[in-house]
């Protein structure tokens, strides 16, 4: 089937520049996407943005190109509750992706068992509204319920301003919680502000919720923008991603966001994204730590 993508999208950065900071051995990119290839893995008829395609191989390259070991892979919205795409790629990464997965209540057992094995270790709940409809909160607790067993655990997406009234279904959650790009903190605010407080105290109270300190080029608002070799890019994110490095160094992960849905100013250069690493993981210890101890643990044991 031929897409047509949504007017204005931003294509993912082609020949992205060699990383200057050396990730450690082991690294993980703990949060990227694949979209189709849309003749192959058709996109979803309820999504509510048309990609450009972004195959595994392409990602596979990226993460060669880059210096990572392996992969997280997240369902984008673009592809529903339709895995294909995903466990197409898990399966052909000879053990070197894992998956979060979206999946309805009518999911069986029996499929829940075969995604376990061909990787994947989590289910994702979106609360962004321009992403997706509403799906009742009972639906959501009986999966989490579901998946508990195998070991699996659950990615939040949300606001920032979302957090007060979701944050007791949150705190409900049987397992393991990793909350995507710090739960979107506006940037403009103060870091001590009560926005960020309020996310650092759920942090701080509940033991088993993890954050991707991911995706400066979408929080960021005064940038500059990882391109043309912007080695300090998005210094308005810095303290956010830092103070989260810094206070739960054993909950944080790290991905590249790659092929970087939505974007609406710049795509960036994923290499200068690399780049941006050692800013908010300001030692070797904190570095691996965020690329290779907490989502070996997360997705590989
Ligand atoms: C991200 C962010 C976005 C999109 C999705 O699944 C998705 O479509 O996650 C976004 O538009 O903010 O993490 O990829």
């Amino acid at each position: 089937m031929k897409f047509e993508k949504t007017p204005g999208w931003l294509d993912w950065y082609a020949n992205p520049s060699k990383p200057r900071f050396k990730l450690p051995l082991g690294s993980v990119d703990a949060h990227c996407h694949v979209f189709g290839p849309g003749d192959e893995f058709p996109f979803a008829p309820e999504r509510k943005y048309t990609p450009c395609d972004a195959s595994r191989e392409q990602l596979f390259a990226l993460r060669d190109h880059l210096g990572f070991d392996k992969n997280v892979i997240v369902q984008a919205t673009c592809h529903g509750a339709d895995g294909s795409a995903l466990l197409d790629a898990l399966r052909y990464s000879n053990g070197r992706a894992r998956g979060v997965v979206t999946v309805k209540r009518s999911v069986t057992d029996q499929e829940l068992q075969g995604m376990h094995e061909a990787g994947v270790r989590g289910v994702r709940f979106n609360f962004v509204k321009r992403l997706v409809d509403f799906t009742p909160k009972d639906e959501l607790l009986e999966i989490a319920g579901r998946i508990a067993p195998l070991g699996w655990h659950v990615v939040i997406y949300f606001e920032a301003v979302d957090l007060p009234q979701l944050c007791d279904f949150f705190t409900a959650l049987p397992t393991t919680v990793v909350v995507d790009h710090m739960g979107r903190p506006d940037v403009t605010q103060p870091i001590d502000g009560p926005e960020f407080e309020l996310f650092v105290k759920f942090m701080r109270e509940h033991q088993n919720v993890w954050s991707k300190v991911s995706c400066p080029e979408r929080l960021s608002v005064s940038g500059p923008p990882a391109l043309n070799g912007e080695r300090n890019a998005y210094r308005d994110v810095v303290p956010f991603a830092r103070r989260i490095v810094e206070t739960f160094p054993d909950r944080v992960l790290w991905g590249t966001d790659w092929p970087h849905p939505n974007l609406k100013t710049h795509m960036p250069d994923d290499g200068l994204l690399v780049d941006f690493i050692p800013s908010i993981a300001v030692t070797a210890q904190l570095q691996h730590k965020l690329l290779v101890d907490n989502p070996t643990r997360l997705y590989w044991t």
